[in-house]
């Protein structure tokens, strides 16, 4: 059976024309700096997002957890919001990894606002306490269905970050899907941040790899920390011409996958034994209850007719869109959610 794999926005494979810029890329040792290919993905990419500097990183946890590093020392503290991907979905690396804690803050569809952010700084002097150092927001949010994190709060989060000389990260693993969703483009959104890390591997098609960015200083050191977390690749430049690629092509074409995610939102929403809020849909991502299956029987038989779809949080489904589902099995897709949820 061909399997509609509505999983993740990271199943997909690369296209012709992106394993031809694959084949065809120059490459270096770039533990010397010496690939062509991935210079010049960073280099593209820092002046996408309006940054000084860029680097190319394994995955999007790396890329998330080299920023927190190089902004912390042990005994630090990140504000975060609860459902954050850094706080549930990266192996508890921050405590791991850099000797931090996270400050877990319950927002709402994964927006934390100032107010809610300024009652969880530690006070200035309080030795006995961790030291609250970063803030950090994620655009669009995974668990919150792909919500777009509001240019307005961000603003003001910066703001207040500024207020108490705290830095700001974004975990920008889909800022792509942000941007095309509000018009906003990802330099305006970057330039609120010190650190962000962005995914090429989810959503625009590449097969791996994240950018993270920042000043030059910041970037210098996170390239020390890749390397000491093993993390230097050599002859990446194969990966990072599918990742230029994907930058290149693939961001525009993500109104297509948000609108993909409307007609299933349209589908769960006419459907009785579901709960589910279409208007909660801003991108790519859906996430819905079932009421009569619990979630493993329900996503049990969407696999046995063809569909794969994945557990949000523990009680609830997630679908997400992306460029190797196309229109047709979309509909097929909505055929079997009609014929399980009904
Ligand atoms: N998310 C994956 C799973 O880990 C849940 C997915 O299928 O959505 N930030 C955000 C917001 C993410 O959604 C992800 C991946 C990451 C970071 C980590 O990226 P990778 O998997 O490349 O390390």
């Amino acid at each position: 059976m061909k399997f509609i794999d509505l999983r993740s926005d990271t199943v997909t494979k690369p296209t012709p024309e992106m394993r031809e810029v694959m084949f065809e890329a120059e490459v270096g040792d770039d533990v010397y700096g010496e690939d062509p290919s991935v210079n010049e993905l960073q280099r593209y990419a820092a002046e996408l997002l309006g940054k000084e500097a860029a680097l190319f990183v394994s995955s999007g946890v790396m890329g998330n957890q080299i920023c927190l590093n190089v902004l912390t020392e042990p005994g630090d503290e990140i504000i975060c919001e609860k459902d954050a991907h850094i706080f549930n979905y990266e192996s508890g690396s921050p405590a791991v990894l850099s000797g931090v804690q996270l400050f877990p803050v319950a927002g709402k569809r994964g927006v934390i606002t100032p107010q809610l952010v300024e009652e969880a700084i530690r006070p200035a002097g309080a030795y006995y306490m961790p030291r609250t150092k970063v803030i950090a927001v994620e655009n669009t949010h995974n668990r919150a269905g792909g919500a777009v994190f509001p240019i307005d709060v961000i603003k003001d989060l910066k703001e207040l970050a500024d207020k108490y000389s705290l830095f700001f990260h974004m975990d920008g693993a889909r800022i792509w899907n942000a941007s095309v969703a509000t018009g906003i483009p990802v330099k305006e959104y970057a330039s609120y941040f010190d650190t962000i890390s962005c995914c090429l591997s989810k959503a625009l098609g590449a097969p791996v790899g994240s950018i993270i960015a920042g000043s030059r200083d910041l970037i210098k050191k996170a390239f020390r920390i890749r390397k000491a977390w093993g993390g230097g690749m050599r002859q990446s430049g194969i990966l990072a011409a599918a990742g230029l690629y994907a930058l290149k092509n693939n961001i525009g074409r993500l109104s297509e996958d948000h609108e993909k995610a409307k007609i299933l939102a349209g589908c769960l929403a006419s459907l009785p034994s579901v709960e589910f809020n279409p208007d909660d849909v801003e991108t790519n991502i859906i996430i819905f209850k079932p009421q009569r299956l619990n979630v493993e029987e329900a996503i049990k038989k969407c696999m046995e007719k063809g569909l794969l779809i994945s557990m949000g949080k523990k009680d609830s489904i997630r679908i997400i869109t992306h460029l190797d589902a196309s229109f047709d099995e979309i509909e097929t897709a909505v055929k079997i959610l009609k014929e399980v949820f009904s």
